[in-house]
């Protein structure tokens, strides 16, 4: 951390000048003078994410010195101290020196931070903070003893530390630190990150290295990264953890292994970060010794309720359960003949009395159910309604197939008025090309939580379903796949970040704009020049439907190939499942492509509300973006823009290839303006992503022109390989399978 090693020379120069620093070789104190002054174009690894708090050019160093001079702010627990150790280093960095720490402001320009407990002198300023509830704060410009002063002040101590990265954001974005009147609460009370962390450290769907929890290590010894992991998550309001894979390991849940996660709890527990774990259904028999995990048995009950308090004797504020149960080989209740809803109330019982709460995914389909995967959700979750505990969140991905460059939302969301139902987004891209393939996510969530399930009429929509609003439930909840691992700039990619960022973003608020979002972030990450916030935004904004356009144009989905998910395999009906193969998907043949889900079809349109299925099944009103996943058509059907269906899947998938070669392009203007490392990785990355959308867009046009023998539309370059050199590649190295 370039930011450490200042602070580390400050101290070192401190120690030197008590001592007879006249003793210091001339040599030293140059190199140490050398390592202080701030080289703005130095090389960055991307650790600091967007937490970089780099010096401030000389004119706004002097304004925001005069706003911040002075920290009036006691930090009596450990939360409060988590912001104020949070505000020292920022402003330190800011401005080469933190603000003198005062017990009242002596002088203009002070900052207050605390809630009404920790700094009385906030109760005579007549703030208003009843609204802002437990996790909320207010940053108000006002006078403070007749004296202009900033205050952050919150209810609670984590509403406190909230705003003092809301406050950090601000000068981070460049805003202006006058007038400030801004109160802010989350509207989602439950913000996770999923970690398909396996035991072993290996990461399921993970392109940034290893775990970054060092079990072997622990409980003895925490890592340093698990405080940044914390502070990042902090800064944007996560405040949830599930540590381990959903595809769980009953170990996790052995005394051996909780005194670990205690360890990680104490370290996350100041930022307001509760630990989960994902729960082995079979638990009681693989770790238990019972014969049974029937969730209807008296002792596997009282196996879980005694499980339950012995993690509560060692973790007070333990989040709860995330299950996967009866999913793609997952343990679960319909082993023992009960439904979704015994298994989750079962444990919904046994963390009930300790204020934990169980997130049961709704991920369930089956092999041996003929029915179109899509719909089998729907068909399982949706009778079960009404019937979960009210300590059970239903955790629904997105999509109704799974994490797709793009999928209609899923039906569920809005057919289950009577359960509190919770977003499942992917944050890494195990479809969108790994941590290689530039592709903001914002607009993706942006897209599905805008999306209107018309469940009670129009405006509807997913964001209200999720944030609890639509029907009226007090627990709400949003997950992110996390794409965390041990690389040093966490996620694989600079680019990547901005996916963790977006997602908490969006988790404080569903509501958020993807653009304003990626701006932000951009600021954070690169800085506030004009000329590279503008691009670079630009670039984000477009990436990902450049990868709907050379992946899966039109509704298309799931042509990826098998296991490792990497590159495309359209061709490909093989394997341990039909469900799993590209071409149950697609069912292209020489006289068309698509799968029927409309009323003469699969009728999974018939799972949404009225108005939005009619719009589905209606080939005049489906939006093209969604024609092949609802609807099977001759290659020669007519398109709104009067070209056949075969031309303008192949001009999507060149438009693809093209955005990317712009996107590249864009970025190499940038050289000189961006540190040197993170313009390298990017650059890299792009020309990786250009390779890779071309093998896409050849191998897919390669393969639907066997099957269909037309000619390409003019202008069109043919494949660079025929069909059988793109079908003999194979990728046994490819990570996170
Ligand atoms: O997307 C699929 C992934 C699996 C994953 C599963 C799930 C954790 O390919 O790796 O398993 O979804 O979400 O349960």
């Amino acid at each position: 951390m370039v930011q450490r090693q200042s602070r580390a020379v400050v101290a070192a120069v401190g120690q030197a000048s008590r001592a007879a620093w006249c003793a210091v070789p001339l040599a030293t104190l140059a190199l140490l003078l050398l390592a202080w002054l701030p080289f703005p174009a130095a090389a960055e690894d991307g650790y600091d994410l967007w937490l970089r708090y780099r010096p401030l050019p000389a004119q706004r160093a002097g304004e925001l010195r005069a706003r911040v001079s002075q920290l009036v702010m006691p930090a009596p627990s450990p939360t409060l101290a988590a912001a104020r150790d949070e505000l020292l280093r920022a402003f330190e960095g800011f401005l080469g020196r933190p603000p003198a720490m005062v017990d009242a402001p002596t002088s203009p320009g002070a900052l207050l931070a605390g809630t009404p407990a920790s700094l009385p002198l906030l109760r005579t300023l007549g703030l208003d903070l009843a609204a802002l509830g437990n996790e909320g704060y207010a940053i108000r410009s006002l006078p403070v003893q007749g004296r202009p002063a900033t205050v952050i002040a919150a209810n609670t101590d984590l509403g406190v530390l909230y705003g003092a990265f809301a406050l950090l954001r601000q000068v981070q974005t460049g805003a202006s630190l006058d007038g400030l009147d801004i109160r802010e609460a989350p509207r989602v009370k439950v913000r996770v990150l999923n970690h398909w962390d396996n035991l072993d450290r290996h990461v399921e769907r993970g392109y940034a290295g290893a775990s970054i929890w060092d079990w072997w290590k622990l409980p003895d010894y925490a890592d340093p990264r698990y405080t940044d992991y914390a502070r990042a998550n902090a800064s944007l309001g996560i405040n949830g953890a599930v540590l381990n894979n959903v595809n769980a390991n009953a170990t996790i849940l052995t005394p051996r292994y909780l005194a670990k996660v205690r360890t990680i709890a104490e370290v996350l527990r100041p930022y307001g970060i509760r630990v989960y774990l994902s729960a082995r259904f079979s638990a009681p028999m693989e770790i238990g010794g019972l014969q049974t995990a029937d969730p209807l048995d008296a002792d596997v009950r009282a196996w879980w309720r005694a499980k339950a308090a012995e993690i509560y004797a060692l973790i007070p504020d333990f989040g709860g359960f995330l299950v996967k149960a009866n999913s793609e080989g997952q343990p679960g209740p319909q082993d023992f003949g009960r439904t979704h809803a015994d298994g989750a109330n079962m444990l919904a019982e046994a963390l009930a009395p300790h204020g934990g709460i169980v997130m049961w995914r709704a991920f369930v389909y089956s092999q041996h159910n003929p029915d179109d995967r899509a719909k089998q959700a729907w068909t399982e979750f949706k009778p079960l309604d009404g019937k979960f505990r009210d300590n059970v969140l239903v955790q629904v991905k997105n999509g109704p197939i799974d994490f797709q460059p793009r999928e209609p939302f899923s039906p569920l969301f809005g057919a289950m008025p009577g359960t509190p139902l919770m977003m499942e987004f992917q944050i890494t891209k195990e479809y969108l090309g790994f941590a290689t393939h530039l592709a903001y996510l914002g607009t993706l969530y942006e897209e599905v939580l805008q999306a209107d399930t018309h469940a009670l009429g129009a405006g509807s929509t997913v964001a209200r379903v999720v944030t609890g609003e639509l029907h009226g439930h007090a627990l709400s909840g949003m997950a992110g796949v996390a794409n965390i691992g041990t690389d040093r700039d966490w996620c694989g990619s600079i680019f990547d970040q901005a996916n963790w960022y977006v997602f908490g973003r969006m988790a404080w608020n569903p509501d958020l704009s993807a653009r304003d979002i990626a701006g932000e972030w951009v600021r954070m990450t690169f800085g506030d020049d004009p000329a590279i916030v503008e691009p670079v935004v630009g670039m984000m904004m477009e990436s990902r439907e450049a990868v709907v356009d050379y992946m899966t144009p039109l509704g298309l989905h799931h042509l990826m190939g098998r296991g490792h998910h990497y590159g495309p395999m359209p061709w490909d009906a093989g394997g341990p499942r039909a469900d799993w193969t590209p071409v149950y998907y697609h069912r292209a043949d020489k006289d068309g492509i698509g799968f029927d889900r409309s009323s003469k079809g699969s009728n999974a349109v018939a799972q949404y509300a009225l108005p939005v299925a009619r719009r589905f099944d209606d080939l005049a009103q489906v939006p093209e973006e969604y024609l092949l996943w609802f609807h099977h058509l001759p290659w020669t059907h007519r398109m709104r823009s009067g070209a056949t269906l075969w031309e303008e899947l192949v001009r999507h998938y060149s438009r693809g290839v093209a955005t990317v070669a712009r996107m590249r392009e864009t970025w190499a203007g940038l050289a000189g303006r961006i540190d040197s490392q993170r313009h390298h990785q990017a650059a890299t990355f792009l020309a990786i992503q250009q390779r890779e959308a071309q093998w896409w867009r050849d191998a897919s046009i390669a393969y639907w022109q066997s099957l269909n023998g037309l000619p390409l539309p003019a202008g069109e370059a043919a494949p660079a390989h025929p069909l059988e050199y793109y079908q003999g590649l194979s990728f046994p190295d490819a990570p996170g399978n």
